[in-house]
């Protein structure tokens, strides 16, 4: 079966002020749109037409003659991710749980790790994504280049934020910081990263 763009977890004009419609638009439905139309041209008819998103992406890790095809899922991969860790309804505060519990030990404070992740989304150079992954029992966070995802390293994202210029430029033009400080402040999907924490 090919691929298939799923919808979003919530209404276009939720994320409102903090990211438009419009952004939604292009971001989901054409950039996001793109990236399946591109997998399901480039897999048809090959060794993997029937794999699984995070089979393809394991396959085509690292491989350079099958770049694109890399590029592709692992896009599909991160925006299809990207969706679920935002809401309307987050809380400035961790809510309590797991995730909440194991903060202590990798970061001084819960301001700490919010500082951490800031400065993770706004020094990845160019486009990326920042991410908050569970190593062992431990909260990490890293970033990747364009397409790279943690699931190519056989690392368990928990939290991601897109830094490509086509998430914010349209809202935000060239000001990264606001647009991150925004997503950190108000969208973040607790109940997502609570769930991936305690599923992995
Ligand atoms: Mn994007």
């Amino acid at each position: 079966m090919p691929f298939e763009l799923p919808s979003l977890p919530f209404d276009s004009s939720a994320l409102e002020p903090y990211i438009s419609a419009q952004t939604l638009a292009f971001h989901h439905g054409k950039h996001h749109q793109a990236y399946i139309t591109n997998l399901n041209a480039l897999i048809k008819e090959t060794e993997f037409e029937n794999d699984t998103l995070e089979e393809i992406i394991e396959f085509t890790a690292n491989q350079i003659d099958k770049a694109s095809i890399f590029n592709n899922a692992a896009q599909v991969y991160n925006h299809s991710f990207f969706w679920n860790c935002l809401t309307p309804n987050s809380t400035k505060d961790i809510p309590d749980g797991a995730f909440k519990t194991a903060v202590p030990e990798s970061f001084s404070t819960p301001e700490d790790f919010k500082e951490t992740l800031k400065k993770a989304a706004l020094t990845q150079f160019g486009s990326g994504w920042a991410w908050v992954i569970k190593d062992k029992e431990k909260i990490d966070i890293i970033k990747t280049s364009n397409a790279d995802t943690p699931i190519a390293h056989h690392l368990k994202p928990l939290f991601t934020i897109d830094v490509w210029e086509h998430a914010y430029y349209l809202d935000y033009q060239n000001k990264r910081p606001e647009y991150v400080e925004n997503i950190l402040d108000h969208l973040i999907n607790w109940d997502f990263v609570e769930k991936n924490f305690s599923l992995i």
